[in-house]
């Protein structure tokens, strides 16, 4: 039986971009094919439990202002809120969906009576799921918000926090192994600093790369086939997060031996906060081999805050898509909307009409970036910006078969003195302008 939230508003369908209907995709058509491989299974998109269902409107300077008949502390609330949250993936046609723990349950009195309570929501979840109901792109533990977590979870200078934390990955992996989902996130909200006059920081980073390969050893142990994901982040809670984009993540797996079993989940708005763009950030993983799954949503570019909007820039997001594109596309990973209403949209008809722009930008995105490979028209000028390379010469010195001296001894010999040619690039932001 319905809850009646949504009211009437009726399974959002594929009406084309003639359509005026207010709750139609004119873009996002599950079924068409791009690239050879239908949108939906290109795009991946997952809907989120925390902006949606569980944040109240509130902002730094007031509380709450929206009213859900689900809000407050009970198990029966969550199972309401649960029943609001499948029926919203339903009528959006959401493939998947994403949850921390904290979002889904109340938290309980002890460790065991929180572990208790997830695996009972967890039930509930796994009944909506069958029968063709939506697939969980991943899950993750909130270690930020309760109030223990205020000086790290993983890099806290009391190790009683940091068993705790990982006793609550441990459950959550659990659940997640459980429920079928494809990845596993750790975002560090709080694994940072407020100020180095407290702070060890060499001793934090061997915690977190401590933590971070417990978390793998796990995954192998119970066999959970998904990919472990690190969100990169900058700051926000913290004044500085170690995990702070795509080359510090990167760095670190290596440290730690971990480069090959973690991959990243990477967010538009974290891009921006580091002072990157999202291609950026995408290119450097992708080149790196770490690419795994993207949160998607745009920053506010005057406020500097995580704003976490909708996506609403094609051209933006197009660029995305070609850099995931250019990894041949998400495996595990996908595009959860990490994204919310702002405060002022009040009505159950805004979550889902957020949602029908956010997807419809996507799939624009999507096909402007895939034509842009089949024509290839950024691909073309580049192989031929590189094309000396192709030389035998030039192959040898990547390859190591020279050094310093033999390649000044040739320079000197054949007179080598390069001429510097055009970098095109209004051309090639003609080009892409093309396609958007
Ligand atoms: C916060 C993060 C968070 C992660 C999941 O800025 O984006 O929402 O995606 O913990
Ligand atoms: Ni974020
Ligand atoms: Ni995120």
């Amino acid at each position: 039986m319905s809850t009646g939230f949504f009211d009437d508003i009726a399974k959002i369908a594929y009406e084309g971009p003639d359509s005026d209907n207010p709750l139609a995709f004119r873009h996002y058509n599950p079924d068409e094919k791009v690239l050879g491989r239908r949108m939906e299974d290109h795009l991946r998109f997952a809907v989120c439990y925390w902006h949606n269902f569980v944040w109240p409107g509130n902002d730094p300077f007031g509380g709450q202002t929206f009213e859900r008949p689900w809000f407050g502390e009970t198990m029966e609330l969550a199972r309401l809120k649960a029943d609001v949250a499948f029926e919203m993936f339903d009528i959006l046609g959401a493939p998947f969906y994403t949850f921390h723990d904290h979002d889904v349950r109340p938290e309980g009195e002890t460790y065991k009576e929180s572990v208790a309570r997830l695996d009972e929501i967890a039930d509930y979840f796994a009944g909506k799921m069958e029968n063709g109901g939506p697939k969980l792109l991943w899950g993750t533990a909130n270690l930020f918000s309760n109030r223990r977590y205020m000086a790290g979870a993983a890099t806290n200078p009391n190790p009683e926090v940091f068993a705790y934390a990982a006793a609550t990955v441990k459950a959550c992996m659990d659940v997640t192994k459980r429920l079928g989902g494809q990845n596993y996130v750790l975002w560090g909200g709080r694994e940072g600093y407020e100020t180095l006059l407290n702070t060890d920081m060499g001793r934090e980073l061997d915690q977190l790369g401590r933590f971070l390969t417990m978390v793998v050893d796990y995954k192998h142990k119970i066999g959970f086939e998904g990919t472990i994901l690190v969100e990169p982040k900058p700051q926000e809670p913290t004044k500085h997060q170690y995990d702070f984009d795509v080359a510090t993540v990167y760095g670190f797996l290596k440290r730690y031996g971990l480069e090959n079993e973690v991959k990243v989940n990477i967010e538009q708005g974290h891009a921006i906060l580091a002072g990157h763009s999202f291609e950026h950030e995408l290119a450097l993983a992708g080149a790196l081999g770490i690419l795994g799954s993207i949160d998607v949503n745009r920053n506010d570019y005057q406020s500097g805050w995580d704003t976490d909007q909708f996506p609403n820039n094609t051209p933006e997001v197009a660029l995305a898509y070609y850099h995931v594109l250019q990894q041949g596309g998400f495996t595990t990973g996908g595009t959860n909307f990490d994204a919310k209403l702002r405060r002022q949209s009040l009505d159950p008809e805004d979550l889902i009409a957020a949602h029908v722009g956010g997807m419809d930008v996507c799939a624009r995105g999507l096909k402007a970036a895939a034509r842009m490979v089949e024509d290839k028209a950024l691909s073309g000028p580049l192989e031929e910006r590189y094309a000396g390379w192709r030389d035998a010469e030039a192959q040898a010195m990547l390859k190591g078969e020279r050094t310093l001296e033999q390649i000044a001894d040739r320079v000197a010999k054949e007179g080598i003195e390069p001429q510097p040619v055009s970098g095109r690039q209004e051309r090639l932001e003609n080009i892409v302008n093309r396609y958007v």
